[in-house]
């Protein structure tokens, strides 16, 4: 028994997830089903000393110095479609199997998105606050009055998976006209299916109505939104935040919505999150929430479970052994 692979679980996550862990793997789950830890400190490398495998979410800081701290470990598994908290270089050059969990998280995630950017638009937040304070007195032929969604051009900086779902929402449901940035075309068939043209990123600024952000984080798209940006935008654009803190300069987006650069804002992440830049929670003209894109329970589990077939894969166990189906860098397994 003591011969099973050893897995650090760095999150609190399911408890049939840990089940189930538990029948084929050592399981090191400091965080259990609802402790949450903070890894910014050393603590990590200590907890995770002597592991063979890890699972992970995007809150778990998997660098260098990490990997270099743990020569056993083999998988760092994650149940986040992004990486970015991961060196996947340092894991492959390491030898370090690395995974992701894409896919099950796309519709889920593009709902919400969705939904956040009818919710500024339509200041359905305000709203609440409005009524929750006890100052709905009167019917005023401009109370809250939004932007209208129905119709209006979306605007999609970033066009993988679910920026595609969120396009096919816009256009199918909607009538909107989609106008998408990304870095490569997609082929004009699948262009023609979402009902959505590729435009440069300053088109995309300058005619979106709604403007949602689905890129990955990279140093390539840290503050690819910032005040010269958001100055092109128009003064009744909303813009929609679900990919990652550090794609938009938080900073110059509360000063945009307080000077009304732009009308509105909804945000699910944040620069250094879980901190709210304290600019952001002064204005009343933004929605923000907790990082929950991918939070339904089912689309949660399948988002654990993606990352144990991949960590049960690595390790030789069950159909898919030797082949976990979302690796980045599968080389690293063709090496031994
Ligand atoms: C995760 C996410 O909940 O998948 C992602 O990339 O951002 C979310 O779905 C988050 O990473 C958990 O920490």
């Amino acid at each position: 028994r003591s011969q099973r692979p050893r897995i650090f679980v760095g999150v609190p996550i399911f408890a049939e997830v840990l089940q189930a862990l538990a029948a084929d793997f050592e399981v090191v789950a400091p965080c259990g089903t609802d402790t949450p830890a903070d890894w910014s400190g050393p603590a990590l490398a200590a907890a995770m000393a002597g592991c063979d495998g890890a699972f992970v979410a995007g809150t778990v800081p998997v660098d260098a110095a990490l990997i270099a701290a743990c020569p056993t470990l083999r998988a760092v598994c994650t149940m986040a479609v992004g990486y970015n908290n991961i060196d996947v270089a340092a894991c492959t050059a390491a030898g370090v199997l690395v995974s992701n969990a894409p896919d099950v998280l796309t519709e889920t995630t593009a709902d919400f998105g969705f939904a956040l950017m009818m919710a500024a638009a339509r200041r359905i937040a305000e709203g609440e606050h409005y009524l929750r304070a006890g100052r709905w007195k009167h019917w005023r032929y401009d109370l809250l009055a939004g932007a209208d969604v129905h119709g209006a051009t979306l605007g999609i900086l970033g066009m993988g998976r679910i920026g595609q779902a969120i396009a096919r929402r816009g256009a199918a449901g909607f009538g909107m006209p989609v106008v998408y940035h990304n870095r490569s075309r997609l082929p004009e068939a699948t262009e023609a299916a979402l009902g959505a043209r590729w435009v440069d990123k300053d088109t995309l600024l300058r005619t979106a109505d709604h403007l949602v952000i689905v890129v990955p984080y990279s140093a390539s798209s840290h503050h690819l939104i910032g005040a010269a940006e958001l100055a092109c935008m128009k003064p009744t654009a909303t813009l929609t935040n679900v990919a990652r803190g550090g794609v938009v300069d938080d900073a110059a987006l509360a000063d945009a919505l307080a000077r009304g650069v732009i009308a509105s804002a909804g945000l699910d992440v944040f620069e250094g999150e879980p901190a709210v830049h304290p600019a952001l929670l002064q204005v009343p003209n933004v929605v923000l929430t907790p990082h929950i894109a991918s939070a339904s329970l089912r689309t949660r589990r399948a988002m654990a479970d993606l990352a144990v077939r991949n960590l049960r894969a690595v390790f030789g166990l069950g159909e898919e052994a030797g082949r976990p189906p979302t690796a980045l860098n599968p080389e690293v397994l063709a090496r031994v």
